[in-house]
């Protein structure tokens, strides 16, 4: 066994790290087969943050909530930030959302039609103003943009149409405000996407500026893709500015991240502390982008910010100092041992002592459940639509 260190040399690195929860996750969600509905579901942005809020107390993990728009869209922003810092949260990443208006169905920013590149760059517009209202630091982007058939429009167009179109809006950021782009290999579209890997978004987000990087979705890679190579390659160059957590089986499954692969987040997460993620100036920030189909949200949430964190402790214990070792004397096995060590350390005793030491809740999902606070919000919220994708 080579996993020299005591658990209490990585609280510090442990305590600083966030992870920032979708809103969309606490509404319903489901396939274009059915989308169930759950009791206690929130109707509104307010309850979706009360959600999200609840996650955070229980956990001390997810101290931001990022919102999609317009699917959050409401009157007063500067209102919407006040509940969530009574609640104490504050609102993150704000999500441009241009893929559910019928003006979009050949293209948003990558559209030929001036006209409707327009409406999506002022969409953008909207959502900066939103961000000086809420206060959140990051506006992101992903794009539904694609073709079906071969031959149905240049590809080389858009690309170039899409290059003009984030020019605009990284124009109109302020200068404590970033812009990240996030790929995604297929879907909605089938023959091309506009930003299908992490090469196009590096290639269109360097040609912007230095407060524009890359959002990495760990569900929008092929099967088999080495998702921790493109990590180490976007933080070497600089340019890796956001995850978006969640695992996948098949396609963009969108399930609870580290459920899927638990040795792949593993991986993923030596590779962002490997090349100084953790760090206290480090621009890379963590995100959930998951949907709960069948599964209660709350809980759902306070597994995924677990799984993190127990993976993030897990990576954090790797013996880098012989691993280097190893490394520099060829010892392939011998390397592969040091890595295999920490990633089979059982972390869960002693986190959840740590959790007890700073007044949180050592079993976050047991005491979620034993708090009666599914069935209090099943009983509160009757009446009115749920909130859900659309
Ligand atoms: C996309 C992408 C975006 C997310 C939407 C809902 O596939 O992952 O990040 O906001 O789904
Ligand atoms: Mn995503």
């Amino acid at each position: 066994m080579t996993v020299p260190h005591r658990f209490d040399e990585i609280t510090e690195t442990l305590a600083r790290q966030s992870i920032e929860l979708p809103s969309w996750a606490f509404g319903n969600s489901g396939t274009r087969f059915k989308v169930f509905g759950t009791p206690g579901t929130p109707r509104d942005t307010h309850e979706k943050i009360a959600d999200a809020a609840k996650v955070h107390e229980m956990t001390g993990l997810a101290p931001t909530v990022a919102l999609h728009i317009p699917w959050d869209d409401v009157e007063d922003f500067t209102e919407l930030k006040a509940h969530a810092e009574n609640l104490g949260v504050e609102l993150g990443t704000i999500n441009a959302n241009t893929f559910q208006d019928e003006d979009y169905k050949f293209g948003s920013l990558t559209h030929s039609d001036p006209a409707i590149r327009r409406k999506a760059i002022d969409h953008h517009f909207r959502c900066i103003d939103i961000m000086h209202a809420t206060g959140s630091t990051d506006l992101k982007i992903w794009l539904a943009d694609g073709t079906n058939y071969p031959g149905q429009d240049s590809l080389r167009a858009r690309q170039d149409r899409l290059a003009a179109s984030l020019a605009e809006i990284y124009e109109r950021l302020d200068a404590h405000q970033r812009l990240v782009l996030e790929y995604k290999f297929f879907e909605p579209a089938f023959y091309h996407t506009d930003v299908p890997d992490w090469g196009t978004s590096y290639a269109q987000v360097s040609a912007l500026g230095d407060r524009a990087l890359t959002c990495l979705d760990t569900g929008h890679h092929a099967p088999g893709t080495n998702i921790e190579f493109i990590v180490m390659q976007l933080m070497r160059l600089g340019k890796l500015g956001s995850f978006d957590f969640n695992s996948r089986f098949y396609a963009d499954d969108d399930l609870i991240v580290g459920a899927a692969d638990p040795f792949q987040l593993f991986r993923i997460l030596y590779e962002v502390i490997a090349n100084g993620g953790l760090g206290e100036d480090s621009p890379v920030r963590f995100m959930l982008d998951q949907c709960h189909n069948i599964e209660e949200k709350i809980p759902g949430q306070i597994r995924s910010v677990l799984n993190v964190q127990e993976m993030t402790a897990r990576a954090l214990l790797v013996d880098r100092a012989a691993l280097d070792k190893a490394q520099a004397e060829h010892d392939v096995l011998g390397a592969n041992e040091v890595l295999m060590d920490a990633f089979q350390t059982d972390v869960r005793p002693a986190l959840a002592r740590w959790r007890a030491s700073r007044g949180l809740p050592e079993e976050p999902m047991r005491a979620y459940a034993d708090s009666g606070h599914q069935r209090y919000l099943a009983e509160q919220r009757v009446g009115g639509a749920q909130a859900g994708w659309g």
